[in-house]
């Protein structure tokens, strides 16, 4: 321990020597569900206030041009943990909740990382990522999980709040079981005698719109079957609460030693079931409501570091796995109650899309030790984390780690206006685009151009797609035509990246 932390000094005295002599930053990452580019006032917002968003940024570093590498939430959440691009695997998908581990023990990742470097590493909230060997036993050990990737402590929602099973996981166990009412989950025939939402809708709080009309739990109706686990059942409209206990009783504990917490809420991601103190009080619908939620979660982090004397030196980053949807399976008001709101802002898209909506995701960086109040517009994608926080602690990664990872630190904390090259953005069905400062490019494939479930425009195209975002951010005009030289240069871009 002693050597870990010696050697953490003697990499920060290289890298930032005016921090030799001080502690390690304490690193808290805040990674909303489904959070859209436009949601938050801070970004443009004008239906809806988010202040302790607004606060982060106003004492950090808000990026206008930052990337989540995918449209849906278990590949980001991959490529944000490992440093390596989703699509470069073919399981790396939206997981159903009795998925396996995705991520290979011994991997590095970034707790793994930290965890080398001295830090204690946490994670609280939805997983998304598998848990066990293929083989798992809810009611016994669940693993391999977190704990063996590199964090220390796991409070998880295992894999969405939608899916089951609808219990917490803390560790390697569920929270609250009784061994006489075991769990059991299925994600082909239907299990146990439970009402389900397709047979019983008049025992729902809301309907759903499409799919979740499976195993009903606190009067919603889910994607998958689950029986047993009575006492351990979630209550979603105090799932926040819940959340940020974990998260903040984290941060307490562990205030003497540098720590990493990485804190992925359920909100904004459905089902939307507000606790009662923010239902109704956007003007938006739920949607809206647990916006507000999740802005009081992250202004409850923000107090607990302002009450133990840690935001100096703790970096905090707020961002999203993907962009907003607002009918993503449950007729729960929102789009009815949307009153002119853009979850997108001026993007083209949303959640599931190759256009920017995607993929172009708040972030806001703050770190009152190391870097002034900004704005800023430089390339940036979740991927560099890793290798950002590598070089940020001193700790090189080993040969063949985080293989899409790129030390992005200059750009996140440092002086930097330009950040990556170019970075590929992955939509649901895999079709790619690719990002440099102002153009855009989305290989031409199959697919449709809308999903009309959701409501959302995908960007399939049967043609290759240009856009020239400086005159035209919200994508409107297909400049392929026009530009063949351009378009060389991207897909040259991109087949480097395949190739890599
Ligand atoms: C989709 C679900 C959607 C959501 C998504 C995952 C249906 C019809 N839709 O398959 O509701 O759960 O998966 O969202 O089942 S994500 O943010 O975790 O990627
Ligand atoms: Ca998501």
């Amino acid at each position: 321990m002693k050597s870990t932390l010696a050697s953490l000094l003697l990499g920060l005295a290289v890298v930032f020597p005016s921090l030799a002599a001080e502690r390690a930053p304490n690193i808290v990452i805040i990674y909303a569900d489904d959070l859209g580019y436009g949601d938050i006032s801070c970004n443009g917002a004008t239906k809806i206030k988010t202040p302790n968003i607004d606060r982060l940024a106003r004492e950090g570093r808000r990026f206008t041009d930052a990337h989540a590498t995918s449209a849906t939430c278990t590949p980001s959440r991959f490529a944000l943990l490992t440093g390596v691009y989703p699509w470069r695997r073919s399981d790396a998908k939206i997981l159903p909740g009795n998925a396996p581990l995705l991520i290979a023990p011994g991997t590095v990742t970034v707790p793994a990382l930290l965890q080398k470097a001295g830090y204690a590493t946490g994670v609280v909230g939805k997983w998304h990522l598998g848990l066990g060997d293929g083989k798992l036993d809810w009611n016994s050990d669940i693993k391999p999980g977190p704990l063996e990737i590199g964090f220390n402590y796991a409070f998880l929602v295992p894999a969405t709040g939608d899916r089951v099973p609808c219990v917490y996981v803390e560790n390697h166990r569920v929270v609250a079981l009784d061994p006489r009412d075991p769990i059991a989950v299925s994600y082909g025939k239907p299990i146990g005698n439970e009402p389900t939402g397709k047979d019983h809708p008049e025992l729902l709080k809301y309907k759903f719109s499409h799919g979740h009309d499976m195993t009903i739990v606190n009067g919603i109706s889910r994607i998958g079957y689950m029986s047993g686990g009575k006492t351990a059942r979630w209550v979603d409209e105090d799932m926040a609460d819940v959340l940020t206990k974990h998260a903040t009783g984290f941060i307490e504990q562990h205030r003497a030693q540098p720590f990493f917490l990485y804190f992925a809420t359920q909100d904004i991601h459905v089902p939307r079931m507000p606790h009662s103190r923010f239902e109704g009080k956007s003007g938006l619908g739920r949607r809206g409501d647990v916006i507000l939620q999740f802005d009081w979660c992250v202004g409850e982090v923000l107090a607990t570091l302002d009450r133990l004397g840690l935001a100096e030196n703790t970096l905090v980053i707020l961002s999203s796995d993907n962009g907003p949807v607002v009918d993503d399976g449950y007729h729960d008001g929102s789009v009815e109650n949307l009153n002119g709101h853009t979850p997108a802002g001026a993007l083209r898209g949303g959640k599931y899309s190759a256009f920017e909506a995607g993929t172009r995701v708040p972030l806001i960086l703050r770190w009152p030790a190391r870097v002034q109040p900004s704005v800023s517009s430089a390339l940036i994608s979740q991927l560099d984390f890793l290798a950002s926080f590598a070089a940020m602690v001193g700790r090189p990664l080993p040969a063949g780690a985080g293989r899409d990872s790129r030390d992005a630190s200059a750009a996140l904390v440092g002086n930097d206006a330009k950040g990556r090259d170019y970075v590929v953005e992955q939509a649901v069905n895999d079709r790619l685009g690719v990002r440099t400062a102002g153009w855009k490019y989305i290989e031409p494939g199959p697919g449709p151009a809308k999903n009309n479930f959701t409501n959302t425009e995908l960007g399939n195209s049967p043609a290759p797609q240009l856009y020239d975002l400086k005159q035209d951010i919200g994508e409107t005009k297909n400049v392929a035509g026009a530009h063949p030289g351009k378009i060389g240069e991207l897909k040259a871009l991109l087949a480097q990246a395949k190739g890599a």
